[in-house]
Order: C-alpha cells, then sequence, then structure tokens
C-alpha cells in the first residue's frame, strides 16, 4: 500500500546485475504464528557490470530483519540501511557470504505473494517478484542461483514438506517437529523458487524418458480430492511424451511434484520441479468437471511441464521479456492440445479469446507491445498480449520457416542458451541463425503495439484471366505510440471458384509451382498480387487459419459469406464465415425496428449444420455458437450494450423458433447414453446436445423443459448436468430455476471447484440481475479471500453478463468500482484486473462512458491505492 506516486521501471534503463548470486542456503522454520526465514547467499561480484562502487542492494517486501552477518560478522547498524523496500550496504567486498534472517506472517498474507497460507497449508507464489516477500534478495530473474532449502515444521500439522529438486535429508527435531532438506542442482531464478508444506496425500506415478530414465511422478492434494487426480497426472505423462517428440526436450530432474492449492492468484506456477497449481486448474473428476474444464486442465499442466524448458532452463533477462517465456510456451500448449484434440477447433478457440479479449487489450489504455518498454507493476503484465499475442508472433515465426526449420530454430535457441537468462531478440536471432531467413522486420511485431489492420480489395480482369488483390496495413496509434511501420505478415490464403473448388494459385511474374493455398508475405503498406489463368471471379479465402493476428477488411457479401460456409476447405474460415455472417445479420438489427426481417439464409445455413450428419461435428458444435455480446462489443466503435444485446437475442430466438425441430432432433441424435469419454468426438457430441437444449430453453418450449429437468437429474458427469442447470437458469422457467440451483447446491457444497461452476452459471445468466450478484456475495460460499469466488461471482458478472453491467442506470459500474476499492485492500493483483472493464470506458457511446469513467474516478480517490491499481486506472484515465 503507498499514497505516493508508484515509479516506471523502464526497460532502457537495464543493468547487467552488480552482484550475483551462486548459491543460496535456505531454513523455513514454519509455526502458526509466522515463519522465520534464514537466508545465506554465496555473492561475487558481477565481471561484467560496470557499477564498481562496492554497493550491494537487495530487494524486500514487508519484511522483520532479524538478522544480517557478512561473512559470519553481525552488521552494525551504521553499516546497512534497511529501506523497507530495499536493503543498501554501502561497502561489500568482492566475494563474500551474507546471512539474512527474516520474519514474516504467511497466516496473514492475503496478497497471496511470497509465502501464504491456503486452507492450512503453507505454500509461495513467487513470480514475479514474490520472493521478495520472503527475505532480502536480488530480486530479477537474470540473478540465477542454486537453492538448497530446508524447511522445518509442525510433524502431525505439516507432515508434507516439499521445494525444488530433491529430497537430500530429513529428519527429526525436539517438540514434534521435523525436517527436510531439498537440493536444486540447477542455477535458477528465485522467481522459480516455492515451498509447500501441509497435511497433503500423495499420488505417485511414473514416467521413463526417451533416454530410460525414470522419472518420480508426484501429486499432492488435500485427502478429500485424492479421486481427482488421474486427469492431471494422464496429461502429465503426455506432455513429457509429446515435448520429446516434438521438440526434442527431455525432463531433467528425477522427481517432478504438482500440488493443488485452493488460493491462488492465477492458473498454475512452472516452480522448478515443483509446480503449483490453482486447484480449479488441476482437480477433475467425471461428477465434477466439465469437459471444457478436463481440457484446460490438460492444456495448463502441458504449459507448466513445457516451461521447464521455456522458461526454466531458458529463462528471461527482465520482466519486459516475459513474452519470450509466456508466448512460446502458449505457442507449444496449443500446439499440444491440437495434437490431442481437434485441430480446427482449438484453433478456433485460441482465435475467439484472441479476437475478443486481446484485440479489446490493444485497442484500450493498457495496450502495450509483446514486448513492453516500460511498466509500473509487472503483475500487471500478465496479460493477453504477452501471452495470447506473444503466442500469435511465435507461430508466425513457424509459419514463416515451416515446421522443419522452427524446430532446427528452436533446438539452436535450447542450446545456446541453455541456463541463460535472455530475451526476445535472442529468440528471434536463433531463429533466423537456424534458417537463413531475415526477421529484421519481423520483430516490429514485439516492438509496436495494437493490433494491424489488413485491408483488402479485388479486382477480376475477365479479358486477362486475372485476378488481382490489392492489400494495405496499417497499424493503429496506441497510447504513447503513433506512426507506426509496416509489420512482417504472413498472409495465407486460397481461391476457390465458382464450382466450389479450389483454384490452383499462380502469381504472374512468380514461377513456384501453382498450389491451392499460399502463404503471401506483406511486409509493405501496400502490395498488390495478381493471379493468372482465373476463369471466372473468384471467392477469396483470406488469412486461412488465422494466419497473423489482424483484422482483415474485406466487402464480404452475404452471398460470399454463405459460400464459404458450405466450401471452404479450411475448417477455421468455414467457421469465421459463419461467425461473420451472424455479426452482419445481428449488426443489421441493432438499428432497426421490433419488425425487421431476419435474413432467412442464415436461417437455412443454421439448418444445414444442424441436419448434416456428415459434417465434422466438432466444427459443427462450434458454428452453432453465434459470437458473443463481448465480440459484438469489441466489433462496434460506439457500442450499445442494450441495443447489441437484444439484437443478438432476437437472432438466438429467431433461429431457435424456426429450427425447434432440427434442436429437438439433434438433442436426440446426440443424447448417447454411453459410457463418458473424453474424445473430440464425445465431447462435440455433449456440445451439441446442451447447445440444443439451451436454444430450446430460450425460447420456453416446454418439451426442452422436461429434456433439461430429465438430463439434469439423470446425468451422469457435470457437462451434462451443468448445461441442463445453465439452460434452466438461462430460461423463464422460474420456479424450475430456483429448484434446481437449490438442489445442486446441496449436492455440491463441499467442493469449492464445483461451487464455483455454481456462482458463475448465476452471475453470467442474462436473467440474472446486479441484487442476485449482490446476493451469492453475501451466500456462506462466499470468500473475499479466494480469488476464484470474486472471479465467478464479480468477474463473471462484469465480463459476460453484459446488459446487467451496462445497465442504463450506472449502477453495474458503480458495483464494480465499489468491488475494486474494497479488494484493494487485500489483494492488489486480484483487484487490478478486475478494474479492467471500468478502465474501457472510452469505447463505450456518451452517458455509460461518462459513468464508468466517475466510477473509475471513485478508485483512484481511494487512499492508499495499490500499485497495481493505481497504474491501470491512471493510464485508463490519462489523456
Ligand atoms: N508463469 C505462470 C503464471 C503466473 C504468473 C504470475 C503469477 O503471479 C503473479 C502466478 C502465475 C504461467 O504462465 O503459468
Ligand atoms: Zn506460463
Amino acid at each position: 500500500m503507498r499514497t505516493n506516486q508508484p515509479q516506471t521501471v523502464y526497460l532502457s534503463e537495464y543493468r547487467v546485475p552488480a552482484y550475483l548470486v551462486d548459491h543460496v542456503d535456505l531454513r523455513f522454520e514454519l509455526f502458526e504464528e509466522g515463519a522465520r526465514v534464514h537466508s545465506t547467499l554465496a555473492v561475487r561480484r558481477n565481471p561484467e557490470s560496470a557499477d564498481t562502487s562496492g554497493r550491494l542492494e537487495l530487494d524486500g517486501d514487508s519484511l522483520v530483519l532479524e538478522g544480517l552477518q557478512l561473512d559470519g560478522r553481525d552488521l552494525e547498524p551504521g553499516q546497512y540501511e534497511n529501506q523497507g523496500d530495499r536493503l543498501v550496504i554501502p561497502e561489500v567486498p568482492e566475494q563474500f557470504g551474507l546471512t539474512v534472517v527474516t520474519w514474516i506472517e504467511p497466516q496473514n498474507n492475503t496478497r497471496l505473494e511470497g509465502l501464504y497460507k491456503s486452507s492450512g497449508m503453507f505454500c509461495t507464489q513467487c513470480e514475479a517478484e514474490g520472493f521478495r516477500c520472503i527475505t532480502f534478495f536480488p530480486d530479477r530473474p537474470d540473478v540465477m542461483a542454486r537453492f538448497r532449502t530446508r524447511i522445518e515444521a509442525d510433524r502431525a500439522g505439516y507432515p508434507v514438506l516439499l521445494s525444488n529438486g530433491n529430497d537430500v535429508e530429513r529428519g527429526e527435531l525436539e517438540g514434534g517437529r521435523h525436517f527436510v532438506t531439498w537440493e536444486d542442482p540447477f542455477p535458477k531464478p528465485c522467481y522459480l523458487f516455492a515451498l509447500v508444506a501441509g497435511d497433503l496425500v500423495e499420488k505417485r506415478d511414473s514416467f521413463r524418458t526417451c533416454t530410460g530414465r525414470e522419472i518420480d511422478l508426484r501429486m499432492y492434494v488435500e485427502p478429500r480430492n485424492a479421486d481427482k487426480c488421474d486427469h492431471a497426472m494422464d496429461s502429465l505423462k503426455r506432455s513429457m511424451r509429446w515435448d520429446e517428440a516434438i521438440y526434442g526436450r527431455e525432463y531433467d530432474l528425477d522427481i517432478f511434484m504438482i500440488v493443488a492449492v485452493d488460493d491462488f492468484n492465477m492458473g498454475a506456477m512452472e516452480n522448478k520441479g515443483l509446480n503449483i497449481f490453482n486447484s480449479s486448474c488441476v482437480l477433475a473428476s467425471q461428477d465434477t468437471a466439465t469437459d471444457a474444464t478436463f481440457q484446460r486442465i490438460e492444456a495448463i499442466v502441458a504449459h507448466e511441464y513445457f516451461h521447464n524448458w521455456s522458461g526454466n532452463r531458458v529463462t528471461c533477462r527482465d520482466w519486459f521479456q516475459l513474452s519470450l517465456k509466456e508466448g512460446f510456451t502458449v505457442f507449444r500448449d496449443s500446439q499440444f492440445s491440437a495434437d490431442m484434440g481437434s485441430t480446427t477447433v482449438k484453433r478456433i478457440e485460441d482465435v475467439t479469446l484472441l479476437r475478443t479479449a486481446q484485440f479489446a487489450e490493444d485497442g484500450g489504455p493498457m495496450a502495450h507491445p509483446v514486448r513492453p518498454s516500460f511498466y509500473m507493476e509487472i503483475s500487471n503484465f500478465y496479460t493477453l498480449t504477452i501471452y495470447e499475442k506473444g503466442a500469435e508472433v511465435v507461430r508466425m515465426i513457424h509459419t514463416l520457416l515451416g515446421p522443419d526449420l522452427f524446430r532446427k530454430g528452436s533446438d539452436l535457441y535450447f542450446e545456446r542458451h541453455d541456463g541463460q537468462a535472455v530475451t526476445t531478440d535472442d529468440f528471434v536471432k536463433a531463429m533466423e541463425d537456424a534458417s537463413g531467413r531475415d526477421l529484421t522486420r519481423f520483430r516490429r511485431w514485439y516492438e509496436q503495439a495494437g493490433t494491424p489492420v489488413v485491408t483488402v480489395r479485388d479486382e477480376y480482369d475477365e479479358a486477362r484471366q486475372v485476378y488481382r488483390l490489392d492489400i494495405r496495413q496499417t497499424v493503429p496509434d496506441t497510447p504513447g505510440q503513433t506512426g507506426k511501420q509496416p509489420q512482417h505478415i504472413p498472409f495465407a490464403l486460397g481461391l476457390l471458384g465458382t464450382d466450389g473448388q479450389p483454384l490452383a494459385l499462380k502469381l504472374v511474374g512468380d514461377d513456384a509451382l501453382p498450389a491451392e493455398q499460399r502463404v503471401l508475405e506483406l511486409t509493405e503498406a501496400s502490395h498488390s498480387f495478381e493471379f493468372e489463368g482465373v476463369a471466372a471471379r473468384p471467392v477469396p479465402s483470406l488469412l486461412r487459419d488465422f494466419s497473423a493476428p489482424v483484422r482483415v477488411d474485406y466487402p464480404w457479401t452475404r452471398e460470399q459469406l454463405l459460400f464459404l460456409m458450405s466450401h471452404d476447405p479450411d475448417g477455421f474460415n468455414r467457421w469465421d464465415a459463419g461467425q461473420r455472417l451472424a455479426v452482419d445479420v445481428i449488426e443489421s438489427l441493432v438499428d432497426a425496428g421490433e419488425d425487421a426481417e431476419i435474413e432467412p439464409r442464415l436461417v437455412s445455413a443454421y439448418r444445414h449444420l444442424l441436419t448434416d450428419e456428415g459434417l465434422d461435428q466438432a466444427l459443427v458444435a462450434k458454428m452453432l455458437q453465434l459470437p458473443s455480446e463481448a465480440y459484438l462489443i469489441e466489433l462496434a466503435a460506439a457500442p450499445r450494450v442494450q441495443q447489441i444485446y437484444r439484437a443478438r437475442t432476437r437472432v438466438m430466438d429467431h433461429l431457435a423458433a424456426a429450427l425447434r425441430e432440427e434442436l429437438l432432433a439433434c438433442y436426440h441424435r446426440n443424447n448417447g447414453g454411453a459410457e463418458y469419454r473424453l474424445t473430440s468426438d464425445d465431447i462435440a457430441r455433449r456440445t451439441l446436445r446442451n447447445t440444443a437444449l439451451g436454444w430450446l430453453l430460450q425460447i420456453g418450449d416446454a418439451e426442452g423443459r422436461e429434456l433439461a429437468l430429465r438430463q439434469y437429474h439423470d446425468a451422469d458427469n457435470m457437462t451434462d448436468r451443468l448445461g441442463a442447470l445453465r439452460a434452466l437458469v438461462n430460461s423463464d422457467y422460474h420456479e424450475d430455476r430456483e429448484q434446481v440451483l437449490d438442489a445442486f447446491y446441496q449436492r455440491w457444497q463441499d467442493d469449492p471447484q464445483v461451487v464455483e461452476l455454481w456462482f458463475s452459471v448465476q452471475s453470467g445468466s442474462t436473467r440474472g440481475n446486479l441484487e442476485q450478484v449482490r446476493a451469492l456475495m453475501e451466500h456462506a460460499a462466499f470468500d473475499w479471500k479466494n480469488p476464484n469466488k470474486v472471479r465467478s461471482v464479480i468477474g463473471v458478472f462484469a465480463g459476460q453478463n453484459l446488459a446487467a453491467f451496462h445497465a442504463e442506470d450506472g449502477s453495474g459500474y458503480r458495483f464494480l468500482a465499489e468491488q475494486v476499492r474494497h479488494l484493494d485492500a487485500s489483494n492488489p493483483q486480484i483487484a487490478a484486473r478486475l478494474a479492467t472493464p471500468l478502465t474501457r470506458w472510452r469505447k463505450f457511446a456518451s452517458v455509460h462512458g461518462e459513468q464508468m469513467k466517475a466510477a473509475l474516478e471513485t478508485i483512484r480517490d481511494r487512499e492508499g491505492l495499490s500499485r497495481d491499481v493505481y497504474e491501470v486506472v491512471h493510464k485508463s484515465l490519462a489523456g
């Protein structure tokens, strides 16, 4: 907490550390009243530093300093300065041992950074700057040390004591206490340090690596969760195998551990050999987790595991390089998920998130490049831009180089930089060196914020049988960045003939063999491409597979979109054509009267999707989802949320009514009754039947209601049970809604993950209002200290229940501001994230924008605002 203005940190001010730490010896004495941390560092001057002042500076946060010794001798008060957030020793030798003793209070740590308690266990979260909440230390990722950690605690309360690496010693202590010592042979930055102490059950498995080493795999969870580990364990083994096969990466320690904790700010953390997970991202059983949760768990387990190479063995030089590890690792986990399920569906899901949320971020006040050049609070930069856009940037390199050269590049990167802390530029350089390609202009993707707009116009010359595409790109201004340069964009496309068949593409003056798809490389502000031998005006299929994170501006007609929906060989673009058509239809209704006609061809297109069983059902399940309100809002220049909401609802009602028979048939056809399996086929079936159910209840269909009630009671898995619950909650059957919600809570009240689902179904329901959300916050299961509960009630309301959040009277905005102010006192990271919807006030038309701004100002005026919230609020109000 602070009242003075937080400092900005600049990339341009990066200097190598003046001192290096070769070894860290930690001893934790854990008690109920607090913890004492003894830390002994082997320090030496960095020969590469220009700083020869002899001054050592260590970072700290909320620490009580109990002891300080240099080479075994106590330092006198005049020999050091404890500034609270910094410990300065003005004169130190070239090489020395430093012992620091600190006292901390994990039981009172509500920020969930550093060492804290969750459901009675001790655990840590040190990324990005949490280690300084444990002891004074050079808390920066380019200081890499070997850690030895001894943990001492009461044996009865904390039988399990874990840290990174291998356990090398254990024993009994006086007073019923015991200790375990862990040693991690790999030098690592302190943000990868982890400690866990608790009464946990252990699940064991093993994995034989490609060179025949046997790795001990262990999961630690609270006893009540013992039956929810199998999926994560299987996902882990699949990830390990996949990383060997696709990237040639073998696991390096003899043991790999996963721990589940209930209170966690993010999804999970890749601490070396000891990954710590938010319970909701790792625990699953058929009864308690939905298909989406199973898939998310597989992806996050993979993500954290993949970090062992992309992040841990090769780490970031400074936090401006965060996307070095995050963008690359998200790219890797999305490749993995694609390989485990449906490639097209995975692509659709990734692009939906990117276009809905990352594009909004890139167009808002917190817009920043994939490699930012300044920040106030690094926790605010764990963003969709760093993660998702960062992954798209790596993906474009993959597209430009092709899989083989990309693999050559990643091999070179891992080999060249193993054990180092490096930059995004080192990554690009490795890709360049391995492939011989020049990525100079490509680097702008890392430097320029904002979503490029690619404008495409076409002309067909019948006499010459030539089809010409004129393509221009512009990168919009973002806060603090104007006058941007063209970026290197891989633009995949195909052309379809009037018969729906792909044309062989032959560029005028290019002697490459004709192919049905090409990746054009856009490097200038504008280009023209002429295709020859084109017998009739074709329909272009642009930016196939979403080959670059850009907006495409092309004047599609509805005929063209319908044509692409049924003929494009690119599954992603078939889906995208359907989305564009639906967006066009909904947008055209926003300003039209209540009786305006709804495009009849949309109905027939949806009918075709519902009835043609020859189509890929996983793709159909995706195509049946209308574009979300959030996406429609993102696309609009000055969105009027209520009108958008009504137009979208009208289209849904209309489609559901017109297609009632088809929806019922689709429901019954996919009501398998077979054993629950997680194949993409079965997932598609469940998605289809639950979508059909949702639509039927949307129009209050009586038969749909019967089906939903029956499904709710008969379901043998959470996907179907929640599907039925959600359909009823979003219907006008109020009594059923209340009854089923009660029954659900009674049945699952002891399972926090299921209660979170129960919360979010209600707070996200368009039938729900602010009063109901306030009531949820009064519910016994709501807990301000648990980020998952805060997210599932307040976050879901502001992020998904958009008609209620943007209520005309501004009550949604005032509500959110009130919650942000409240939460900032205990958990600034979550408070800052929660504030995001308000920070986008400039995008909204007059009254709404003003109301949002006023709400934001009430946050700004809070006394003792955290650095986290200060940064997002001030950036949003600036200019
Ligand atoms: N590195 C983790 C995510 C993570 C980031 C920050 C945290 O605290 C501020 C916690 C976790 C990942 O990418 O999975
Ligand atoms: Zn990550």
